[in-house]
């Protein structure tokens, strides 16, 4: 008889300290403590027993009786404080290593632009910012550009009413600035500007970083030597440059900038149409028009700015022939950077 009720007892133990949940708990509470369970079973039979053995065999049954009983309510108490939520119930463990999330990476079109920000930030220029949504003040007017110029058609600007646009260039902060500080200023004017275009080379929205700076005595020499550097460091230390004259409204003079082609070095292919060189920024000295605009006397300052495509730069920097693979979000693609 005691052998039978140390067996109980074992089984009982073991089975509760398994228990995962009050519901199998509650079933054991039935399968041992029950009307029909197995301790009661031997609690009514007690009285075969020979007279003398009783006393210590009901005894021994109450205190197995009661250790069930409170370990039951212990490990109920437990699964209590271990279990928050019926998923961890079902064989839930909580001690397995966690699903490690891939760690992400900044969009390739961001690390150009920053480290394009960094090349300038190391010569001294601060990062000014400005609205996307524009008055046509400030995205042309005050930049010299006339009521009749081709940028201001419908076909190449979104107009939100006739007075507001988005953003074509980020000249805009440009000018903004000029306004609030007085020279010296020497900034750099990074952002998103959107332009009706759509094609392997265009998207209608796009990365610009333009370039300002202004002081007494800022010449063309300053410009070729900034610009020179610039190119160098994003691209080979020994890419050679070259400056084209050009135009725009804003700049007199004006020039483009080439770089010596990145994939033939120079010999001629299909990406710079055999001429041997990419052209990679516009730049030029900041026409006195634009100066009056914002209240800067041309006589007394001079200045020089620039401006180039992200996306252009990092096509040519990695070899991508069409510019939406930027815009796709194909992780594919996007990986690889
Ligand atoms: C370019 C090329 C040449 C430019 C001029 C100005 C401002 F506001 F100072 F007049 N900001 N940016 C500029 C000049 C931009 O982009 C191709």
């Amino acid at each position: 008889m005691e052998q039978q009720l140390r067996e109980i007892e074992k089984d009982a133990l073991s089975a509760i300290d398994r228990a995962q949940d009050s519901k199998t708990l509650q079933e054991l509470k039935i399968k041992f403590l029950g009307r029909k369970g197995r301790l009661t079973s031997i609690l009514k039979s007690l009285g075969s027993l020979p007279k003398e053995q009783r006393p210590l065999a009901g005894k021994l049954s109450n205190q197995i009786k009661t250790r069930i009983e409170k370990a039951i309510q212990k490990r109920l108490e437990a699964l209590k404080d271990l279990v928050p939520g019926p998923e961890l119930i079902k064989g839930f463990d909580p001690t397995l290593p966690g699903r490690r999330l891939p760690p992400g990476h900044l969009h390739p079109i961001t690390q150009v632009l920053n480290e394009v920000c960094l090349v300038f930030e190391k010569m001294g220029f601060s990062v000014a910012q400005g609205p996307e949504i524009e008055l046509d003040f400030y995205n042309f007017e005050a930049l010299n550009i006339p009521p009749d110029h081709p940028a201001r058609d419908m076909q190449d600007t979104f107009y939100i009413d006739d007075k507001v646009l988005l953003r074509t260039h980020t000249s805009p902060i440009q000018i903004r600035t000029m306004e609030k500080m007085s020279p010296p200023v020497r900034i750099i004017a990074p952002g998103k500007v959107y332009r009706c275009d759509s094609d392997v080379t265009h998207t209608p929205m796009f990365h610009q970083v333009e370039g300002l700076m202004v002081d007494r005595n800022v010449s063309f020499s300053h410009l070729k030597g900034i610009l020179t550097h610039f190119a160098q460091e994003v691209f080979d230390k020994d890419t050679s440059v070259r400056f084209r004259p050009s135009f725009f409204p804003f700049t007199e003079p004006s020039a483009e900038i080439d770089i010596q082609c990145v994939m033939c070095r120079g010999k001629g292919c299909r990406v710079c149409s055999q001429t041997g060189w990419l052209e990679v920024l516009g730049a030029g000295l900041v026409h006195p028009a634009v100066f009056r605009h914002v209240d800067i006397d041309p006589e007394e300052y001079s200045g020089f700015a620039f401006g180039l495509g992200i996306e252009r730069i990092a096509m040519l920097r990695y070899g991508i022939n069409d510019i939406r693979l930027f815009y796709d979000n194909d992780l594919r693609f996007l990986n690889q950077f």
